[in-house]
């Protein structure tokens, strides 16, 4: 079964919906995809899903992983424009350093779209940009953990995205606007986990043994899943229950968090879409088809999901997404 069919299968689910105009307009069309890695289970199913569909819309997708390194894409990227390629997709690893090379993308005439995270510099490097309201994303987790505190005392610790990336700036950015003027909600420690289980683990125990084994510790929120599901080894590990003696909040809404849900180990998570392709194609099949300048940002749905909406439901329906 095509990916169309798979995600349409999951009807209802925000953000999986294929935009259904699709034109075949790239049937043939070269398109190089610099991703980062597959640091995370989204990122996984983000590589998985946009294979699918441009393999479905008969593009002949060049691949490249950069193993979260900037200096592999910035490589892969010169190799795209060598190439020759019809256009480039490119998930940035972080928000600098991208000016020399996407200028001479530009200057080759081959169109640029960023896939979910964004970078600093002139909007002009780049078609369009396909990615969610991140700034969003941590103001609607920490609206939720605002509603599940009231106006208890709660000292929150913080596993941050990769370094200098647009989703840790930006999830940071939203969840303190969300907490602040709460004089109950105290973020007290933060730190990188670099967006990976063994990372959020490995941090969230220093924190756990840095603040009375946990017990001064009522909530973590972390900028992805992939990192509270580490934590949440690591507040078992330290004899806590995740989910109720520490609350774990979260975004990406992969199948293993709502596994947690059903465990009663996780409380919250926002949903990234992986499908950022999808909209990226159609934008550039009607820029190389029909000169349609596409909007210069696309923003995906940001939906926040509990144990109130059948996690176990939302686990069948992302299996096999390639998270
Ligand atoms: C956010 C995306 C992040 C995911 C992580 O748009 O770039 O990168 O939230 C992934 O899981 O590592």
């Amino acid at each position: 079964m095509n990916v169309f069919k798979a995600l349409a299968l999951g009807a209802g689910l925000s953000g999986f919906l294929l935009s259904a105009a699709y034109a075949e307009g790239l049937q043939g069309k070269v398109i190089g995809f610099s991703q980062i890695g597959s640091e995370s289970g989204w990122r996984a199913a983000e590589t998985s899903v946009t294979k699918q569909v441009a393999a479905d819309l008969g593009i002949d997708l060049k691949f490249a992983d950069a193993q979260q390194k900037q200096e592999n894409q910035i490589k892969a990227i010169r190799g795209f424009i060598a190439q020759g390629v019809d256009a480039i997709l490119v998930a940035p690893v972080v928000a600098t350093g991208w000016e020399e090379v996407l200028t001479e993308a530009k200057e080759a005439g081959i169109p640029v779209v960023l896939l979910d995270r964004g970078i600093e510099g002139p909007e002009d490097l780049y078609l369009t940009s396909v990615a969610s309201d991140q700034v969003k994303e941590g103001s609607v987790a920490g609206e939720w953990l605002v509603g599940a505190v009231g106006d208890k005392q709660c000292n929150v610790v913080e596993l941050q995205g990769t370094v200098g990336s647009s989703p840790a700036i930006n999830r940071k950015q939203g969840f303190e606007e969300a907490i602040a003027g709460k004089a109950n909600l105290t973020i007290i420690r933060s730190q990188t986990g670099d967006f990976t289980r063994s990372k959020g683990k490995e941090v969230m125990e220093g924190f756990i043994k840095a603040e009375d084994g946990g017990k001064n510790i009522c909530a973590v929120y972390a900028h992805n899943d992939d990192m509270a599901v580490g934590a949440i080894q690591a507040i078992k590990d330290a004899g806590l229950k995740p989910g109720s003696d520490i609350l774990v909040v979260s975004i990406d809404a992969v199948p293993d968090i709502f596994a947690a849900m059903v465990a009663g180990e996780a409380n919250a998570t926002v949903e990234l879409t992986p499908n950022m392709a999808g909209p990226a194609f159609e934008a550039l099949d009607a820029y190389l088809n029909s000169g349609t300048v596409p909007p210069k940002f696309i923003i995906t749905e940001s939906k926040l999901y509990t144990p109130a909406d059948d996690p176990q439901g939302e686990y069948e329906r992302r299996k096999g997404l390639g998270y």
